[in-house]
């Protein structure tokens, strides 16, 4: 076994109580970074006009559960239909990807759809990336019970940074996967430079599998964000009481109610909280209030139409060469290439 940082290479399933008690004390050290990046983005986030604080914050442990609660509610389409697509893919990626590359997962979260491409490519190693540190080790421990031989390299932190992949690698070819989506969480100028910083981190020859929600009507995507159930709701509202409880904060969750949106000028479903009354409260010992109404803008889902897609694609450094869809066209999944497609003159 290695620890290099943040990374720890896995070479058994009997290393993994050891890698449990390496990783909790870990926290003590390399967490004070997303801890103050935590703080910052939510002292600021409540400053700015309108409201707004990153979605990558709703992912801590219990955000996580309850966004595999969602992966399963009949509403949200997202998660069925890339699986659907994923099973049916499987060959035909495996043929255009070739074997034994290293799959390199950005934000695996519980690493739920990675088993459909680990047996159809035949990695040499897989990496997971996730903010969230609980749900990275517990699927870890999953997989590493499906694939006994396979080299998993967990890696902590925020995929939007700079990003250091485990040396042991670097020498192999690599396939990115991004599913669920997850890129429609980023306005488009921050969408292209993740695919660039992604393209760079991956290097020549690399190849990204990419999941993107498309376009469709409002009667299906507003359900799919505000569920009969209220998980949705829950979820977000899960963000007040992280901030509560890390933060030192005293947010009234109970004034508060999830509120979807869809932007039909971005093109997105927009997640926030809105305030019910009047509410005052601090965190970190900083003094907040909202008026009645107001809102903090928590996500974004942007939806593609399949031109857009690819437009986004190409713009972040990556040439599309095969895509499949469901049955009823609702999701897309894409395969590319490392490196701008030529133009003609
Ligand atoms: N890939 C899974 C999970 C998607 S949910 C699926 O397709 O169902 C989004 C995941 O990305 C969560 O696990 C979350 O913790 C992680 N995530 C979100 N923003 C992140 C960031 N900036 N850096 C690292 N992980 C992030
Ligand atoms: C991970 N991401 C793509 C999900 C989405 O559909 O935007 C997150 C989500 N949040 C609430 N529901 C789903």
């Amino acid at each position: 076994m290695c620890v290099d940082g943040s990374m720890v290479r896995l070479h058994s399933y009997r290393q993994f109580g050891f890698l449990m008690l390496l990783c909790q004390s870990k926290r003590h050290f390399g967490f004070a970074e997303i801890d103050r990046s935590f703080r910052n983005d939510v002292l600021n986030g409540f400053s700015i006009r309108p409201r707004a604080i990153p979605a990558r914050w709703q992912y801590d442990r219990r955000g996580s559960g309850l966004f595999d609660a969602i992966t399963t509610l009949p509403e949200y389409y997202l998660t069925r239909s890339e699986r659907s697509i994923l099973s049916k893919a499987a060959s035909e990626i495996a043929a255009l990807t070739g074997f034994g590359r290293a799959v390199v997962e950005f934000g695996s979260g519980s690493s739920a759809k990675t088993p459909t491409l680990l047996s159809a490519v035949n990695p040499s190693a897989y990496v997971p990336i996730d903010i969230c540190t609980d749900f990275l080790w517990r699927s870890i421990e999953q997989l590493s019970k499906t694939f006994p031989d396979l080299s998993i390299y967990p890696v902590e932190g925020d995929f939007t940074g700079e990003l250091r992949l485990p040396a042991a690698i670097q020498s192999m070819p690599q396939l990115g996967f991004f599913p669920g989506s997850t890129i429609g969480n980023f306005v488009v100028p921050a969408a292209v430079d993740l695919l660039r910083s992604m393209a760079a981190t991956l290097g020549q020859g690399s190849m990204l599998l990419i999941g993107i929600d498309r376009l469709k009507s409002v009667d299906v995507l507003l359900p799919a964000y505000d569920d009969a159930q209220g998980i949705t709701a829950a979820f977000n509202l899960n963000l007040l009481h992280r901030i509560n409880s890390e933060l030192r904060g005293s947010v009234p969750v109970d004034a508060f109610r999830h509120l979807v949106r869809w932007n039909d000028a971005e093109e997105r479903i927009e997640m926030h909280l809105e305030a019910a009354c009047d509410v005052r409260f601090a965190v970190e010992g900083r003094p907040f209030s909202m008026a009645k109404g107001e809102t903090i803008h928590t996500k974004n889902s942007l939806k593609y139409g399949p031109r857009d897609a690819s437009v986004l694609l190409r713009a972040g450094g990556w040439a599309p060469i095969a895509d499949w869809t469901d049955d009823k066209g609702l999701f897309s999944v894409i395969l590319a290439k490392e490196g701008a497609a030529q133009l003609a003159p």
